[in-house]
């Protein structure tokens, strides 16, 4: 299988990272959806990143729908969500929040660097940057309740919350304020020290 977009994508990032977590091996296509948009038409019509394109020529697309269809390629054995309903809740809660971020920081990007400069709009900037501050305290406060554990194991809410927190931190620095956020940070430098991450970096040359 092939999944095509740029780790640049928080969305394409969670699904490589997630996809070396579970152990299916993949080919990755690095195509931009702006610079790369007729070859990456050409794969996908839709020009969404992340597209999978499984072996028998398939296209799925969306990052959550894609884990979902991994998730079931894995088999129960082998799984980045919990089991125990309670634990799950809480796992899909945290995902949640750090999709919302992602989706967020994209917007606040795009405004920024897509829209000419008179034409963006304030209201509807410090609207989104009202929810993006939202996602992360209602994360930072999940954290101070109940810790992500630190122990070499990495589970979809850890994956996709320290993805979201370093494209953030990549796309939108000026949004967020690591002091206030202390938890989120401490368990994202944890995790972008791990093998999966390092070998699945955000910027590339
Ligand atoms: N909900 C989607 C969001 C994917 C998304 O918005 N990807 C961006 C790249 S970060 C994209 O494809 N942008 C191009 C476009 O929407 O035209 C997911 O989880 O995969």
């Amino acid at each position: 299988m092939k999944l095509i977009g740029m780790l640049d994508s928080p969305y394409v990032r969670r699904v490589a990272i997630s996809l070396k977590s579970l152990d299916i091996p993949f080919e990755h296509a690095s195509i931009s959806v702006f610079r790369g948009f007729d070859q990456f038409q050409q794969i996908n019509p839709v020009v969404k990143a992340p597209t999978l394109v499984l072996d028998d020529g398939e296209v799925l697309m969306d990052s959550t729908l894609i884990l979902d269809y991994l998730e079931a390629l894995a088999g129960p054995g082998n799984s980045l969500m919990p089991v125990d309903l309670n634990q799950r809740l809480r796992a899909l809660r945290l995902i949640g929040l750090a999709l919302a971020a992602c989706e967020k920081s994209v917007q606040i990007y795009y405004e920024r660097n897509l829209r000419p400069a008179e034409k963006q709009h304030e209201p509807w900037l410090e609207r989104v940057s009202g929810q993006l501050l939202a996602a992360y305290g209602a994360l930072e406060q999940e954290l101070q309740k109940q810790p992500l554990k630190m122990d070499g194991s990495l589970n979809q809410d850890g994956i996709s919350l320290a993805v979201a927190w370093s494209f953030t931190n990549l796309v939108v620095p000026d949004q967020v304020d690591a002091a206030r956020f202390p938890k989120i940070s401490a368990f994202t430098a944890y995790a972008e020290q791990l093998p999966a991450f390092v070998s699945t970096p955000m910027t590339q040359d």
